[in-house]
């Protein structure tokens, strides 16, 4: 098998990552190259992207890359997470700076559109689950704005990234379908549903697939970084999650993953979405995957808990590391209060050990004693959430997982995947890391031919890390135990 060389660029909650991948002889290695804080810039008039800043990190860790690889370099991508955007206007330059979804500009505007459009018909046509900072939401809140009205393209942040890489726009396709305003039966653009809300439909771009060749990277950005051959700038499942998910290292269809960082995206893989009424009422979501699949998935809100609560410790003068937090944690008896991870209170920046302690008050439980404690009750919470999601998924897939397949950052928790392996009482596998990352690679390989499919492509993923298994407690009463008190302090519902 020839040998390849990609760059591929993650843009996460914690931090960008600039990652040099080569894929050789049925194996995938990757190297991280450059690394830099991804955090949102405060305005006056919201939370925003530092989307220049990071397009020069960008070009820096291209220039590094093409400096370490040891050879040509084939290609390059970008994926982000979902749902924010930029506007261009008629001469194809930026608007303004993108909003970040963490922002408030978009409170109750989600319930507003639904007061106008049935959400029967919006879930009818996407497949989306609702939160309220799908673009579909954001760009209702945009509105009436000078940007809006001059805005002649829509970029999702990892398409606007690569159209600065190499002079084109295309709307991914998984990244497209974050927005809400992707027919998730034809794969085109739901227009008349943009219209009705009073989007200008053709701002929305035209559609690729992960997996195309865009265009050759720019000549002058080429020349600076010492690129020679031209490497191709490629679409790749730009969406984070779909990136991640192409590189979970399953065999077969009766596995669930879960992408565990900021987010735990927890799901199985399907062939064709549903759209179901129970699907609806579950919220769950049938996003765009690489390859055709589509990723039936719930957000459960994941390690932005951890590391709001170390953000707020931090600010309070005691910057505690995630290793001594975990330590923490681990140390802390099972049995403390537990909340439900997905409250709204929890989703915007700010003082969450104060916002968790809240929510146990509220529930009529002592709140967490102290730091240890309060993590405990973020990642036992998480993992009782990640049973009564995994539920209702299977319920509507109609098929059980036999194992789940944690990747992402969250990977390397062991006190949360032992807690996950104990509440769903199924193994579960840990790893790879980078999985995001490592998509984006295998993806790039995918539109060059180098590799012929999604399952080549976890095949090779798996040949070239190990995976660390948990396997459930045999003390089933014990976790029986603490999810019947999950189900009955947050009064969820468990799946009949
Ligand atoms: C994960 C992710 C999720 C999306 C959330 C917000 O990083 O992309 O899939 O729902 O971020 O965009």
């Amino acid at each position: 098998q020839a040998l390849a060389r990609y760059i591929a660029v993650d843009l996460g909650a914690e931090s960008g990552r600039v990652q040099l991948g080569t894929v050789a002889g049925g194996r995938v290695k990757l190297e991280e190259i450059h690394r830099f804080a991804n955090g949102p810039v405060r305005l006056p008039n919201g939370l925003h992207w530092d989307v220049l800043g990071i397009h020069r990190e960008i070009l820096t860790g291209i220039k590094a890359a093409a400096r370490r690889a040891d050879g040509p370099i084939d290609g390059i991508a970008v994926d982000a997470w979902g749902c924010d955007y930029g506007l261009l206007d008629r001469d194809g330059d930026l608007l303004g700076n993108p909003f970040h979804y963490r922002d408030h500009r978009t409170d109750g505007v989600m319930e507003q559109v639904l007061e106008q459009i049935p959400a029967e018909e919006i879930y009818g046509a996407t497949g989306i689950q609702f939160m309220p900072f799908n673009t579909i939401f954001q760009l209702a809140a945009h509105k009436g704005s000078a940007q809006l009205d001059a805005a002649r393209a829509l970029a999702t942040i990892p398409d606007l990234l690569a159209y600065w890489l190499c002079g084109r726009l295309a709307g991914e396709r998984t990244a497209a379908s974050t927005t809400q305003l992707l027919d998730v039966h034809t794969g085109d653009w739901a227009r008349e549903l943009a219209v009705r809300i009073g989007i200008p439909a053709q701002i929305l771009p035209p559609l690729v697939d992960a997996g195309t060749v865009l265009a050759p990277l720019r000549p002058e950005i080429a020349a600076e970084s010492g690129l020679d051959p031209v490497p191709d700038v490629i679409a790749i499942g730009a969406h984070d999650t779909a990136s991640a998910v192409v590189s979970v290292p399953a065999r077969g269809k009766d596995f669930a993953y879960l992408s565990s960082g900021t987010w735990s995206l927890l799901g199985m893989e399907l062939d064709e979405p549903v759209t179901s009424e129970e699907a609806r009422a579950y919220n769950l979501t049938n996003e765009g995957g690489v390859d055709g699949t589509i990723r039936l998935l719930r957000n459960v809100m994941g390690l932005w808990l951890v590391q709001e609560c170390r953000r707020q410790w931090a600010r309070e003068g005691v910057d505690h590391d995630y290793d001594a937090l975990h330590r923490m944690a681990q140390a802390t008896p099972l049995g403390g209060p537990l909340i439900d991870p997905d409250a709204p209170e929890l989703l915007h920046p700010g003082d969450m050990p104060a916002r968790i302690a809240e929510l146990c008050i509220r529930s009529g439980q002592e709140p967490p004693k102290d730091a240890g404690a309060t993590i405990r009750t973020a990642l036992e919470s998480l993992a009782c959430k990640y049973r009564l999601v995994l539920e209702r998924i299977e319920r509507v897939a109609g098929r059980r997982a036999e194992v789940v397949h944690v990747v992402g950052g969250g990977s390397r928790n062991a006190t949360l995947c032992q807690l996950a392996a104990d509440i769903l009482d199924r193994p579960v596998h840990a790893g790879p890391i980078e999985a995001t990352a490592l998509g984006n690679v295998m993806t790039q390989a995918l539109a060059q031919g180098k590799v012929d499919s999604l399952a080549e492509i976890r095949e090779i993923v798996g040949a070239s890390f190990s995976s660390d298994v948990y396997e459930p407690s045999t003390d089933r009463a014990a976790y029986e135990e603490l999810y019947a008190r999950f189900l009955s302090v947050t009064g969820l519902a468990p799946v009949a």
